[in-house]
This record gives C-alpha cells, structure tokens and sequence, in this order.
C-alpha cells in the first residue's frame, strides 16, 4: 500500500515549476505543461529568484505554493552596504549592453565582469547602436580592452539586425545588464514575440503599485535559451564580492596573484607588489588597475 495515502498533503499532487517573474511577496512560475501558476512561498524570508526551479503545490486554479527551490548552479547578487538582493538564478551568462550614445559607464561593465567572475557565468558585451557609425567606432576602441582580455564583444543595432547575438543565446540563460538608455528593452522586444511578451504585460501592471518596479522576467527565446530581464542590474552593486577575492575576478591578474612581497598586498602602493609591476610592464592595464582600486575603495594616485 503507499504511504501517501495517509498524508493530506499529498491530496495535492506536487509540480515542477520554472520562476518566471518574481516580485517582493509573490512569483509566477510556469509548468512543465506551460501553466502559469501565481505563487508565494510558505514562511516569511523566502529568497526564491526568477530563474529558480522550484516545487509547487497547487493550491486553487492558477495558484500554487512554492515548497521547495531546487539546487541552483549559479547565484547572482546585487548589494550595497547595507543590503545583499538576489537578481536572478541559474544563470549562465551576463549580457552587458552598452551603447556610444548617451555614453556609457565602463565601470559598470567592470562590476558586470567582477559578478560573472565570480559566479563561474560567462559575460559579453553587446555594443549597441552600431548603426551611428562613428560614435561606436569610437566606443569599440575603448571596448577593446575587454576583448583582449577574452570577452566577446558584439556590434549591432537592437532595432534593426540582432542576427549576430544570436549564436551566443543558444542554450543559455542570460541575464541583459546595461544603463538606461543603451536599449535593453529594443533588443528584448527584438528577441523576443509579442506573445511572450504579454505576461511580463500583465505583472508589469501587478507591478505598478510599487513605486520602484524591480521585478526580474525571464523570456524564451527558445525551447534551450532564455533571457532574463532585470532593471534592479542598472547599478549592480557588487559590494558582497568587493572584500573577498576581488583581484581574482579580473582574470589577467590571476597570474600575479600570491607574488606580491606582502601576502596582504592591496595592491596599492605596496613595494613589490606584482601586480603594480605588471602593470607597469604592459600586462595589465591601467585603467583595470584603476576599476579594481576603485572597487576596493582604494583612491591611490599613480
Ligand atoms: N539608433 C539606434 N537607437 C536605438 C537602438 N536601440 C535602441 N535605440 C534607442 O535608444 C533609446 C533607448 O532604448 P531602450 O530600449 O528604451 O533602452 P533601455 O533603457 O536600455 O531599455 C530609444 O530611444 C531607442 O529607440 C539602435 O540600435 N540604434
Ligand atoms: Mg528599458
Ligand atoms: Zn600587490
């Protein structure tokens, strides 16, 4: 005889679900037969992340219970001083969109680059816009660095051709980060048909009461690649990573790393410090150098 008969709970047959939007109390996860549940989760601290698999448990039509978050491969944190806030999981690559006009901020590609770092995540950088010539010729100089170091870099103009992307999406989640402006929502909307736009339509809506709309959604863009978008990633603070490893995650320096005279080196102005010496050979770059001080709170002068 099996056990779950005794068991009320069991009444209610479990489903698998894939968080598909979250927001401060409540979730929309989908199911295995493309359901849309309107879920919360049992007890007060949930921290269940768009991007989660989860358990549920149905509870009236539409609506379930999220029991269980399943082992997430990746975690990916934005925090300031204060405060540590999930953005997404089970991702595995970041997405840095940036565009000439308006300029953008090369220091937020570098917290982007720390994150994904740290999380084993893959990160890219899209230049957008491509189509004013020579503005982005400009932006793709200074976006060199960051080739060099191994991340690919990708020109295109999200309202006309995204056709290069592409071959990056496939088979993995990604999250889109970038300043306002440098036009997230034109590469989604690109990316992604209106239909399955409508559900972030309608939590949007959900959404407006609050007077910062900081929901996550994730979209399909097929059946092995999805995209997640999050406005809370504008700032991504990294402060949670900023003290611990930090040098780590910029991966030219991995090779100097524990050659420093100091074994606490701050790389600052630190005699033999292996990294200052890399740098002043060429091997890293000074405006990395400058990124890496600059999140450590460092303010050395050269
Ligand atoms: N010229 C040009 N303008 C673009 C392109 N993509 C977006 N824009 C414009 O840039 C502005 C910001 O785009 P938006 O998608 O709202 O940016 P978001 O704030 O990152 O979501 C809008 O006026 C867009 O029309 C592009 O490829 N080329
Ligand atoms: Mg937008
Ligand atoms: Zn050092």
């Amino acid at each position: 005889m099996n056990n779950a008969h005794h068991s009320p709970r069991n009444t209610n047959v479990r489903t698998d679900g894939l968080v598909i939007a979250a927001f401060g109390r409540h979730y929309l996860a989908e199911t295995k037969n493309n359901i849309i549940l309107d879920c919360v989760v049992r007890g007060k601290r949930s921290g269940v992340a768009c991007g989660d698999h989860v358990e549920i448990l149905p509870t009236t039509p539409g609506q379930g219970v999220i029991e269980k978050i399943k082992p997430r491969t990746t975690l990916l944190y934005r925090s300031d001083a204060f405060r540590k806030k999930i953005i997404a999981a089970n991702i595995t690559q970041i997405i840095v969109v940036v565009a000439a006009i308006p300029s953008f901020s090369e220091e937020l590609i570098n917290r982007c680059l720390v994150a994904a770092e740290s999380q084993y995540i893959k990160a890219l950088i899209v230049l957008n816009k491509a189509d004013m010539i020579v503005p982005t010729r400009d932006a793709a100089v200074t976006l060199s660095l960051y080739q060099e170091l191994g991340y690919p870099l990708i020109q295109l103009s999200a309202n006309q051709d995204i056709n290069t992307l592409i071959p990056y999406l496939k088979g993995n989640v990604s999250v889109l980060a970038g300043q306002s402006g440098m036009g997230k929502s034109t590469l989604i909307n690109t990316l992604i048909p209106k239909a399955d736009r409508t559900i972030s339509e309608i939590s949007t809506a959900l959404d407006s009461g609050c007077h910062t709309t900081t929901h996550a959604h994730l979209y399909h863009f097929d059946t092995n690649s999805q995209i997640i978008d999050t406005p809370g990633i504008q700032e991504f603070g990294i402060h949670h990573i900023e003290n611990e490893n930090l040098a780590w995650q910029f991966v030219e320096f991995r090779p100097y790393i524990g050659q420093c005279r100091f074994n606490n080196c701050r790389h600052g102005h630190e005699p033999d410090c292996a990294i200052i010496n890399a740098t002043k050979a060429g091997k890293i770059s000074d405006r990395r150098l400058a990124f890496y001080r600059r999140l450590k709170h460092q303010t050395y002068k050269n």
